[in-house]
């Protein structure tokens, strides 16, 4: 693969600082030798994130403007690789992120399969977040539900009917009406089933993959270096198979890898985990 890589060093959308030193962590703990040794490298951009933003009204929308301005540019990153044949690979940084990744592949081809693979479902709206934290809004916004200036990133929207959800178990009540209302596919940890990935690629065998992958899909006690851990989660070897099978598709043309904050990590543990698991993907 040709890889172009793209580091958003943000924590506005989860209001919680540390998680924006995710991805300068991965590299300075050799990133790149993992992702240059059976792929070829061709970028590195890092994303302009407005440094100390005053978290402005309204209060079910934190931080709305900084987290705008980053994934406009994210988008046209995205996009831009995408159409060059190459494989963006961004790393965060909290979830907010996937509205600019999700817009680029978007805009890429509306057409696009999105695998998501986390301990929330992010499909909150204004209306319907508990917290206010934008970090559980993409996939709401990317189905052109929510607030008009996150909305307003997508040139195209994304079809519930190509959303599966896995490793899913935090769903605030909105976000549950919304995914019964629309029919999206989901399993969680108790109900995981891997062939369910396997026919959901299959269904749509020439249409491009993204895959979001979030850290805090896996057990709260295997990464404590994550904004909002959630226990019941996967093992590590279950992480690791969801990945291998990923890889192994040869189908999942953008990847997302989110919410390592390392300023929250216990003795490297939850570094030393997403390197790994990085490695699996990446390492043929
Ligand atoms: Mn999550």
């Amino acid at each position: 693969m040709r890889i172009d890589l793209i580091s958003v060093p943000i924590y506005y959308g989860a209001d919680r600082a540390g998680v924006e030193l995710g991805p300068q962590t991965l590299l300075d703990n050799g990133l790149v030798s993992i992702l240059s040794g059976s792929h070829q490298l061709l970028s590195s951009t890092i994303i302009e994130v407005e440094r100390d933003a005053t978290k402005e009204a309204p209060a079910n929308l934190k931080y709305l403007r900084p987290i705008v301005n980053a994934n406009d540019q994210l988008r046209e990153v995205v996009y831009n690789s995408l159409s060059n044949g190459n494989m963006p690979l961004t790393l965060g940084g909290d979830h907010s992120l996937a509205l600019g990744t999700l817009a680029g592949a978007l805009k890429n081809s509306e057409d696009t399969l999105l695998i998501w693979v986390d301990a929330h479902t992010d499909i909150n709206t204004h209306l319907s977040t508990p917290s206010g934290n934008i970090h559980g809004m993409p996939v709401a916004a990317a189905l052109n539900f929510g607030h008009p200036l996150l909305t307003g990133l997508f040139t195209n929207f994304l079809r519930p009917e190509n959303i599966l959800y896995v490793g899913v178990r935090s769903i605030d009540e909105g976000e549950r009406d919304l995914i019964n209302k629309l029919g999206i596919q989901m399993m969680g940890v108790d109900d995981f089933d891997i062939s369910r990935i396997h026919s959901f690629l299959d269904a749509k065998p020439s249409v491009p993959v993204h895959c979001d992958f979030d850290i805090d899909s896996l057990d709260a006690s295997l990464v404590p270096g994550t904004s909002t851990p959630v226990d019941g989660g996967f093992t590590v070897d279950q992480a690791h198979s969801i990945l291998e099978l990923l890889r192994d598709s040869g189908r999942v043309t953008s990847l997302d890898f989110v919410e390592f904050n390392p300023s929250v990590d216990k003795s490297g543990q939850t570094l030393s985990t997403a390197l790994g698991l990085l490695t699996t993907y990446f390492s043929k």
